[in-house]
C-alpha cells in the first residue's frame, strides 16, 4: 500500500488529523490497534473548547454537537460545599465551552470517515514505523496472519501515551518531563439528571469531586480516590454518599441517585515529551503529552496539535515549504505547557494531597476565596479554561492554503 500520510492511532488526534488532511486534499491511512467499537465506547473527555467545536463545523461534522452539545457560559468551584460561579462569557471575550462526550466526538468522526471513504484500518497489530530518518518512511503491521506494509511521506504518531510511535525516537533524541499525582479519579456515568446545569469543581477536606454531565438526563461524576482503590471497592451507595459529602448539603440536595452503568478509575499524570518530531515522524495528542483531566484539556490539546500539524503538512504539499513543519514542535509545545500549567495548578488547588498539613489547606482555601472575590483572577481562570488562542498565525510557513479554520 502507499499513501501520503500514515497515521498511527484512531483516537481524537488521529481522526481529526485524517479529516483535516482530507479537507486539504491530502490522503492518509489510519492504523488502529483496537476495534472501532472499543475506541468509540471509551468514556473520557467531556468538555470541548470552541476551537474544537469550530473544527468539527469546518469539517462538516458539527451537526450533532451543534444540536446536542450543551453550551456552558461558565463553571462553578466550591470549597467545603460553598460554591461560586465563574462567568466565561463576561470574562473571556464572550467565550463558552461545549459539554459533549468524547465517545460522541469519535462516533461523529468515524461516521464522517465512512461517508468520505477514508481508510481507517482497525485491529492492526504490531504496528511499527520504519525509515523515519529517510524521505521514504513506511509502516508495517499484521492482521489476519498477514504482514502488511504502507509506504508514505510522513508518519504521524497519534497512538496515545502507551503507543509505539514515541518509542521509535532514540532516547538521546528526546527529553521527557513527568509528574505522577498521588491519587486517581473514580468516574461514573448514570442516567439521572445532573445536579446542576453547569459543572462544579469541588475542593473538600475529604477530597476532590467533579459534577459533570453528558446530557440533561445523563450525569458524569468524579471522585478523587486512592491509587490503591479498585472499582469493586466502590459500591454505588458508597459513591453517592461520598459525592454528596464532598459537594455539600445545598448541592447534595439536588443530586439524583441511580444505578451507575460505567465506573472506572484513572490515575492522574502530567507528561510532556520534546521534540514532537524525529525525521518524518511527528507526534500529536497523548502520544506527546498528558495533562491531568482537571482542566478538561486532553482532547482539546489533541485537536490543537492536529490543526497545527495539518496546516504544516498542507504547506509542505502545496508549497514544498518545510518551515511550518520545522516550527510545529515548538509551536505545539508552547501551547501544551500553558495547558499543563493551568491543569496542574487547578489540580493542586482542588485536590487533597496526602502530605498536606493545615498550612497547605489554608493556602488552598485562601486561593479559592481570592478567585471567588477577584474579577482579575476569574478572568485569568476563564481565558485558560475556555482555551488560549491557537495562534497559528505565528507559524512561519507561507501556506496560502490557510483556511478560516486557523483564524480561530
Ligand atoms: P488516545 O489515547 O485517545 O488515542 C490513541 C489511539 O491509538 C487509541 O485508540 C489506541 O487504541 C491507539 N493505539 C495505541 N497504541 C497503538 C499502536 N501501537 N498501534 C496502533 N494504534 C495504537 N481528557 C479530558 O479532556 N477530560 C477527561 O475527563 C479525560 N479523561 C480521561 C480518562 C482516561 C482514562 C484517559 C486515558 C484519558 C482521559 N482524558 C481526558 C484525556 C483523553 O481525552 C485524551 O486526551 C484524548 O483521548 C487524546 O486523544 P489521542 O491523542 O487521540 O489519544
Ligand atoms: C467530563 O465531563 O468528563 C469532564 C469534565 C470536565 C473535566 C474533566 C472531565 O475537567
Amino acid at each position: 500500500m502507499r499513501t501520503q500520510v500514515g497515521i498511527i492511532g484512531a483516537g481524537p488526534a488521529g481522526m481529526f488529523l485524517a479529516h483535516l488532511l482530507r479537507a486539504s486534499g491530502i490522503e492518509s491511512v489510519v492504523l488502529e490497534s483496537r476495534s472501532r467499537d472499543h475506541v468509540e465506547r471509551r468514556v473520557r473527555a467531556g468538555v470541548l473548547e470552541q476551537t474544537t467545536v469550530n473544527a468539527m463545523h469546518q469539517l462538516g461534522i458539527g451537526g450533532r454537537v451543534g444540536r446536542e452539545g450543551l453550551i456552558h457560559s461558565g463553571t462553578n468551584l466550591a470549597v467545603d460545599g460553598r460554591a461560586f460561579h465563574v462567568n466565561f462569557c463576561e470574562l473571556a471575550r464572550g467565550s463558552a465551552v461545549t459539554v459533549y462526550g468524547q465517545s460522541e466526538v469519535m462516533s461523529d468522526l468515524n461516521h464522517a470517515a465512512d461517508q468520505h471513504g477514508m481508510q481507517v484500518l482497525y485491529d492492526a497489530q504490531d504496528v511499527l514505523p520504519h525509515a523515519l530518518q529517510t524521505e521514504h518512511p513506511f509502516i508495517t503491521w499484521t492482521s489476519a496472519d498477514a504482514v502488511h506494509r504502507l509506504a508514505c511521506d510522513f508518519v504521524l504518531g497519534c497512538d496515545g501515551f502507551h503507543g509505539v510511535a514515541r518509542t521509535c525516537i532514540p532516547p538521546g533524541a528526546v527529553t521527557t518531563c513527568e509528574r505522577a499525582y498521588p491519587f486517581a479519579w473514580l468516574g461514573i456515568l448514570a442516567d439521572v439528571p445532573p445536579c446542576n446545569h453547569e459543572l462544579i469543581y469541588a475542593n473538600h477536606e475529604r477530597g476532590f469531586a467533579l459534577a459533570s454531565m453528558r446530557s440533561p438526563t445523563r450525569s458524569r461524576y468524579y471522585l478523587q480516590c486512592s491509587l490503591d482503590d479498585r472499582v469493586e471497592d466502590w459500591s454505588d451507595e458508597r459513591f453517592w454518599d461520598e459525592l454528596c459529602l464532598r459537594l455539600g448539603d445545598s448541592v447534595a440536595a439536588k443530586v439524583t441517585r441511580g444505578d451507575t452503568f460505567e465506573k472506572s478509575i484513572a490515575p492522574l499524570r502530567s507528561f510532556v515529551c520534546a521534540p514532537l518530531r524525529w525525521g518524518r515522524l511527528f507526534l500529536a495528542g497523548d502520544a506527546a503529552h498528558i495533562v491531568p483531566p482537571t482542566g478538561a484539556k486532553g482532547l482539546n490539546l489533541a485537536v490543537a496539535d492536529a490543526i497545527l500539524l495539518s496546516e504544516a503538512l498542507a504547506g509542505w504539499y502545496s508549497q514544498g515549504s518545510m518551515a511550518a513543519l520545522e516550527g510545529y514542535s515548538q509551536h505545539a509545545l508552547d501551547r501544551v505547557w500553558k495547558a499543563q500549567r493551568f491543569s496542574s495548578w487547578l489540580t493542586r488547588l482542588t485536590h487533597r494531597f496526602p502530605q498536606m498539613d493545615g498550612f497547605d489547606r489554608a493556602l488552598q482555601i485562601a486561593e479559592l476565596e481570592y478567585l471567588r472575590d477577584s474579577p482579575a483572577a476569574q478572568a485569568a481562570f476563564a481565558e485558560n479554561y475556555v482555551g488560549l488562542p491557537l495562534g497559528v498565525a505565528a507559524l512561519k510557513a507561507d501556506t496560502s492554503s490557510r483556511r478560516a479554520l486557523i483564524s480561530l
